[in-house]
């Protein structure tokens, strides 16, 4: 058979799609199994070879498991609200909906193309109206329940995409879309109270499959951290001034106290500190900085000592002066320290810039040229003195606080709660009203939708206020609790909300009545196996399941984790070993290839070119190897002779099965296609194969390579579909190499036998004749002028 992929390929999508091959049953006696791909962004860029990667993994373990007998749920979808989309419409003068329409046909065409089983009839598209409605319940949902706040704040704001970003979207100090330097700035914002779910989030991770990396990637940005809160007392006032502190044990080791700019006591003793000005302009400054500028360990320290107030360490009752210091952040803690500058580095800096006195209670160090942050003997520190180990020590210290009164054991985590507003158009408007005898209220369920109005210009007003603004229509509305005039919010929601919890409508796409059917959402979740970019796996990884978490609380899911197993796949580099980039020039279109070569070679070549979760430069010659395979794929049906086994190929097929069968499941793509490569060749090396041995190996294949595994098979006279057909067997006993007792000669002559394996290569043949304790005489102090391998047969060594 020849390998004519176009009109195979054609083909097969058609013949799957008029069957409906891979459409998920929703009442199915047969085991489920829910596989989840992260739906794409439908940019204008279309398809990404990384897009053909990361679907690719999954795509092998959802054919395999139709052929196990699994009911098999794989679908896919578009994730199309968002900053490009808008950022283009405002560029081209064109609607963010038609870009979106069109860029979806484009985007499903490519997929189609590239034959992936995806259960096309649920196809969810999060900017359609029957999909933005649950969106927008589940937040009213968390807004009934406490989930939901507003409050002033200096936010990370991008002056270029006049938009607020969360910490996450301004990493490093540059706004994660345009790159450009993040500014702060005071605007009312939207939070979804995340950090209520800190605990819970961190807990579920133990009952969870995800790769240890991205399961330490969730802990840290969880970031739970156990210490102790301290009330000290500010000297002559009745005023607590309490701090967090990890390291209770080193209260007597405190000279001096660290406030955030921003803490409210300052203005609240402002008459009784002498250099207010001083303060305020120090203020003024902090206030430009981002966190990520503030928080940077090698900067230089800065700060201002209050003059007129002093705080008294409650241990020993010392007066100690109180500075404010931009290093100190309000968003975490109590916004106030202890300073411990013997053991703290950015307590000494601050001290030695400061000539602040520096006492040691851990030795071990020596305090005159670094802090110490290393365990050691506690002395200085009356009932501490003389522990060793950190933890007692600690457990010691809380357990004196909380008896005196002055503190408690307590806990803090580095997560902030998740500003959820954009001052941008493309977006799920925020279904909350503005009333000015009610207040904030919400939009009530009934009417949902609430729908993004159909406007003409998007862009965002001067001050970064929402497109939506500008829309009287939109914004003027009545109260629906005392039917007066409000007004309604006009930010939109950020992109992570529609893939919060996308995967849950794929279970029932159509439902008006809920975001999904309860007993249906009962039979599908969780997700069985979850497979999606790195850099997906701490905000979407996080904001999902806390969402899922709240539905489980509130009743709507039954289980509290939505993804049973998570993995990731590695990027696709270029040639060059660079990221792929538009501006570098080295960008793959995975179309390109499906038209050169055929899809079959191109999934067939992701999947090949390296270890799955790791990076891997494209390599074209690579491409045209993978092609000749699959070429030799179609020959194999020009030397079928007879059914049942070829004996000298028996074992051969066994360890196959074996091993494509377990590669696949630990995501060993290539080492599973390197398997069959090497039976191919032995097949050839044999000359003809048995049609149920051909019958096998595209089985094998047809997850990598389905179109031309699926044309082999009714060339076969295979019945249905090879989706519906089996996963092949092993026999373990079968893939136990047999061994055979072969002669050895030298020069000509029978010296000895040698025990090696059925079809033993060459290399291996030889070096274990040699070993044989009769041969090895005959070769002390010869050449070897000649070596002479029969397989299964004779070693003749001719030697001088
Ligand atoms: C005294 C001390 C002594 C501290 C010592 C550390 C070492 P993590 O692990 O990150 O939770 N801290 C507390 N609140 C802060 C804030 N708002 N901004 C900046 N720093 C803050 O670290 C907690 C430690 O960071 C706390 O423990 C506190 O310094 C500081 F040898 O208290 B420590
Ligand atoms: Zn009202």
């Amino acid at each position: 058979m020849k390998h004519d992929f176009k009109v195979i390929e054609a083909k097969w999508q058609k013949k799957w799609e008029e069957a409906g091959v891979f459409r998920a049953e929703d009442n199915s006696d047969k085991p489920k199994f829910y596989a989840l791909v992260e739906f794409p962004y439908p940019s204008g860029a279309g398809m990404h070879v990384g897009h053909i990667k990361a679907y690719s993994g999954l795509e092998v373990i959802s054919r395999k498991r139709r052929m196990e007998g699994y009911n098999v749920l794989f679908p896919i979808g578009f994730d199309a609200f968002g900053l490009p989309t808008e950022n283009y419409a405002i560029k081209t003068k064109t609607h963010p909906r038609k870009i979106t329409d069109d860029n979806i046909v484009k985007f499903t065409e490519q997929l189609k193309k590239v034959g992936f089983s995806f259960d096309w009839s649920r196809v969810i598209d999060t900017t359609q109206e029957d999909y933005y409605k649950w969106t927008q319940w589940i937040f009213l949902k968390m807004f009934e329940k406490g989930l939901v706040f507003r409050s002033k704040a200096l936010v990370n704001y991008c002056p270029s995409c006049k938009v607020v970003l969360s910490n996450e979207d301004s990493q490093g100090g540059k706004c994660d879309i345009c790159k450009s330097d993040v500014i702060q700035k005071a605007k009312d914002v939207w939070y979804l109270r995340i950090t209520e779910y800190a605990e819970k989030l961190l807990q579920g991770l133990e009952e969870v499959d995800y790769l240890p990396n991205i399961k330490q990637q969730q802990v840290n940005w969880i970031g739970k951290s156990t210490g102790a809160f301290v009330d000290f007392l500010i000297a002559d006032k009745e005023e607590k001034l309490r701090v967090y502190t990890t390291r209770p044990d080193t209260l007597f080791g405190v000279t001096f106290m660290v406030m955030a700019p921003e803490h409210p006591l300052i203005d609240k003793y402002a008459k009784d500190i002498s250099n207010m000005n001083e303060v305020e302009e120090y203020r003024n400054v902090c206030a430009k900085k981002t966190e990520f500028e503030r928080t940077q360990l090698v900067k230089e320290k800065t700060g201002v000592r209050l003059n007129g107030i002093e705080a008294i360490n409650p241990l020993n009752g010392k007066r100690i002066p109180i500075y404010i210091a931009d290093y100190v952040m309000m968003g975490y803690g109590t916004g106030a320290i202890m300073a411990v500058p013997a053991h703290d580095e950015r307590d000494y800096e601050f001290a030695k810039k400061f000539g602040i006195e520096i006492i040691e209670v851990i030795k071990g160090g020596n305090i005159a040229e670094a802090a110490y942050t290393g365990d050691g003997e506690m002395v200085n520190s009356d009932f501490l003195n003389g522990y060793t180990n950190k933890k007692e020590a600690i457990a010691r210290a809380i357990e004196e606080l909380e008896k005196r009164g002055i503190g408690e054991a307590g806990v803090q985590y580095k997560m902030k709660d998740w500003a959820f507003n954009r001052q941008r158009y493309w977006g799920e408007p925020i279904p909350i009203i503005h009333c000015p005898k009610c207040g904030v209220i919400p939009v009530p369920y009934e009417e949902l939708p609430l729908r993004l109005p159909d406007i003409e210009n998007f862009e965002p007003g001067v001050d970064g206020e929402s497109p939506l603004a500008k829309i009287d229509s939109f914004v003027n509305c009545t109260c629906p609790k005392c039917k007066g005039a409000a007004k309604r919010e006009t930010d939109t929601m950020p992109q992570w909300a529609g893939s919060s919890w996308y995967f849950l409508r794929y279970i029932d796409p159509n439902n008006n009545e809920a975001l999904a059917d309860k007993e249906k959402i009962k039979y599908w979740m969780p997700v069985d196996w979850y497979n999606g970019g790195m850099e997906h796996v701490t905000r979407h990884m996080i904001y999902s399941r806390f969402w899922h978490r709240f539905l489980y609380d509130i009743g709507v899911v039954n289980t509290p984790e939505p993804y049973a197993k998570r993995t990731a796949q590695g990027l696709i580099l270029g040639p060059d070993g660079e990221k792929m980039s538009k501006s570098k020039g080295n960008v793959v279109d995975p179309l390109d290839v499906v038209e050169v070569y055929g899809a079959d070679v191109l999934r067939t070549y992701v999947l090949f070119m390296g270890d799955y979760a790791s990076a891997a430069p494209w390599n074209d010659s690579a491409v045209r190897g993978c092609k000749r395979f699959l070429e030799r794929v179609c020959s194999l049906c020009d030397i079928v002779k007879g059914e049942g086994t070829t004996p000298e190929l028996e074992t051969s097929f066994h360890k196959t099965i074996k091993k494509v069968s377990n590669d696949y499941e630990e995501m060993k793509y290539n080492t599973a296609i390197a398997a069959l490569m090497a039976l191919i060749n032995e097949i050839y090396d044999h000359g003809s194969l048995t049609k149920d041995e051909l019958v096998i190996f595209i089985k094998l294949l047809y997850p990598v390579a389905p179109h031309v595994c699926e044309e082999i098979w009714e060339k076969l006279g295979g019945e249905g579909f090879l989706a519906q057909s089996s996963w092949p067997k092993y026999d373990e006993a079968k893939t136990i190499d047999k061994a055979v007792e072969i002669a050895v000669q030298i020069n000509g002559k029978v010296r000895g036998v040698v025990t090696i394996p059925l079809n033993c290569p060459q290399e291996e043949a030889l070096a274990a004749a040699k070993q044989v304790p009769d041969i090895v005489p005959f070769l002390e102090g010869k050449t070897i002028v000649k070596e002479i391998y029969v397989p299964n047969k004779i070693v003749n060594i001719v030697v001088k």
